[in-house]
């Protein structure tokens, strides 16, 4: 096969010019910005993805466009390597090359990834695309498209879907099928079906009943629950609110963003008994939390953290119960409420690591274990069970003598381990949950969360500040840690940390102490602080 670069040069500086000169980074989600600008940038992840796949001897690679969690003015685009994980990590500093390089040293520049790593550049390839349901999503596909057959490349258009589907279309195919179908029926099969034998027709059981609210955030999520519940036959009975359908803007005021954040429910809440279970998912459904109202209508929030402890809880149970010796650890960020951190070394007794946010640094860590389960407290998160997991759990299932080894294997099935799903995540929690008979009130009992708080600070260059130890430590601007440390210490319980978002272009804030005066008070100072020594723009911070 020949390929002549040059038409394909020509192709992108006529179809897909770069519009912003402005330096752009492969962040903690891929790249993120406004969709106006973006053309150029799919353009070239769609070089990228192809290259990504000849490297890789021809295995699917994925190009996801979303801007998940973000507005919808925003769209961004990640790419999937062929095991379901992010993009490598060396990978992300060429693919930050490659969409800066001006339109006229695009072509230099592929040639250089192309001799950097030594690839054949007339080998086989295909890519797997998929969007979310963002109006300029459509655009900017084809420009993904276009970039793939600009370097003959094969591209296999899934239309809109999760972002979790396709790493599951992308695993199903390099995996010859072993891990599923790679189309839209096989994923949802391969999860309906584990659900309802796990089910096992006890719809409810104690005080699990068998329905649920559930908020799409106007993404592509809810599109998708509509079709689980056609296929479900009840087994989970769902009312989907904030469908995408009508004015309803994606994450506007709704979504696992919104609620975990501002800490309230989604609009178009319907009026519900007290303890009602529901949970919002986030834009392109890879992130869930759960929430409630309790008898005095105080909203009450069971997030990732929650998500996580459950599941290392009942996983430990079922692994002691099949006699199974199996390492289980759990994987954190920062933002983990002190609590649940305290919860699973003291009550769960299980070992727990803290990583810098972002799905891929999890992963990694979660892979050490036998059963590694990780999740952000934003609620995005799955379980990966080694090869030894699998195979000692599929043995146990096969001897027959122990009815629970025959769950294990089900549960493995009905958890997405490529990135996290929040309809998985969904209807594990749902299966937990159901198993153990119980409800909200007895999920939240376990432990009880301390107080904490997000803001969002705007300063003219987010990258002054660097942090470490997992960005517990901020260690620029100079000065910044000494005075979060002093604030930090007037506080009963008191611990915060800023970091710049890799998604939005803002610093965070995180703090959490006893009390929910105390938590709003030092989340306070510590953005003044950052305002002050990190060069704040916009409004002065008032609460
Ligand atoms: C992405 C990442 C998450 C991360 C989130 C926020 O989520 O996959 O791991 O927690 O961004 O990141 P940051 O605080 O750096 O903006 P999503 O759901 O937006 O793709």
């Amino acid at each position: 096969m020949s390929i002549n670069l040059r038409t394909a040069y020509a192709f992108s500086r006529e179809m897909y010019p770069k519009l912003s000169t402005e330096h752009i980074q492969y962040g903690t989600g891929g790249f993120r910005g406004k969709a106006e600008f973006l053309d150029s940038v799919m353009f070239r992840m769609g070089v990228l993805a192809t290259l990504r796949s000849r490297f890789r001897s021809g295995a699917a690679i994925g190009v996801m466009i979303t801007a998940s969690h973000n507005p919808e003015p925003d769209n961004g685009v990640k790419l999937v390597d062929p095991k379901g994980e992010m993009l490598e990590a060396s990978w992300e500093s060429i693919a930050t090359d490659l969409v800066n390089v001006s339109d006229q040293e695009l072509e230099q520049q592929v040639a250089k990834i192309i001799k950097d790593n030594n690839i054949d550049i007339t080998s086989s390839s295909i890519v797997y695309v998929g969007m979310d349901n963002r109006y300029h999503s459509p655009r900017l596909l084809k420009a993904v498209a276009d970039g793939v057959i600009a370097l003959k490349g094969n591209v296999r258009e899934y239309g809109i879907v999760t972002t979790p589907m396709l790493h599951y279309f992308v695993v199903s195919a390099n995996t010859k099928e072993a891990y599923g179908k790679p189309m839209e029926e096989g994923y949802y099969d391969k999860l309906i079906t584990a659900f309802k034998t796990l089910r096992n027709d006890q719809l409810e059981n104690g005080n699990y009943k068998n329905n649920l609210i559930f908020d799409g955030a106007n993404g592509v999520g809810a599109r998708k629950m509509l079709q689980f519940i056609k296929r479900m036959q009840n087994s989970l009975q769902v009312t989907v609110i904030n469908q995408g359908i009508g004015q309803g803007k994606i994450n506007e005021d709704c979504g696992a963003d919104y609620v975990k954040v501002q800490q309230r429910p989604p609009k178009s809440m319907p009026e519900v008994e007290p303890y009602t279970r529901c949970c919002s998912v986030d834009g392109d459904a890879d992130r869930v939390v759960y929430f409630f109202s309790n008898d005095k209508g105080e909203f009450q929030l069971l997030d990732g953290d929650r998500i996580a402890t459950l599941v290392a809880g009942y996983l430990m149970d079922l692994a002691k119960k099949c006699q199974l010796d199996l390492r289980l650890g759990l994987v954190q960020t920062a933002y983990a409420n002190g609590a649940s951190t305290d919860y699973i070394v003291n009550e769960l007794k299980v070992p727990v690591s803290c990583v810098p946010t972002g799905v891929k640094h999890l992963h990694h860590k979660a892979l050490e274990y036998d059963i590694g389960v990780y999740f952000e407290a934003n609620g995005h998160g799955t379980v990966v069970f080694s090869d030894h997991a699998k195979s000692t759990v599929a043995e146990a299932a096969k001897a027959g003598d122990k009815p629970d080894a025959k769950i294990f294997l089900k549960i493995i099935d009905l958890i997405n381990e490529t990135v996290g799903d929040a309809i998985s995540d969904m209807l594990l929690v749902e299966t937990i949950l159901n198993h153990k008979g119980w409800d909200v009130k007895d999920w939240i009992s376990t432990y009880t969360d301390l107080p904490n708080q997000q803001l969002k600070i705007k300063v003219q260059d987010r990258n002054v500040i660097a942090t470490t130890d997992a960005e517990r430590v901020c260690v620029k601007p100079e000065g910044l840690q000494f005075e979060i440390n002093k604030a930090v210490s007037n506080y009963k319980r008191g611990r915060a940390f800023v970091r710049p978002s890799g998604t939005e272009d803002v610093v965070r804030v995180y703090a959490e102490a006893n009390t929910k005066e105390d938590t709003v008070s030092l989340a306070h100072e510590i953005g003044i602080l950052v305002q002050r020594l990190a060069g704040g723009v916009g409004p002065e911070l008032v609460h």
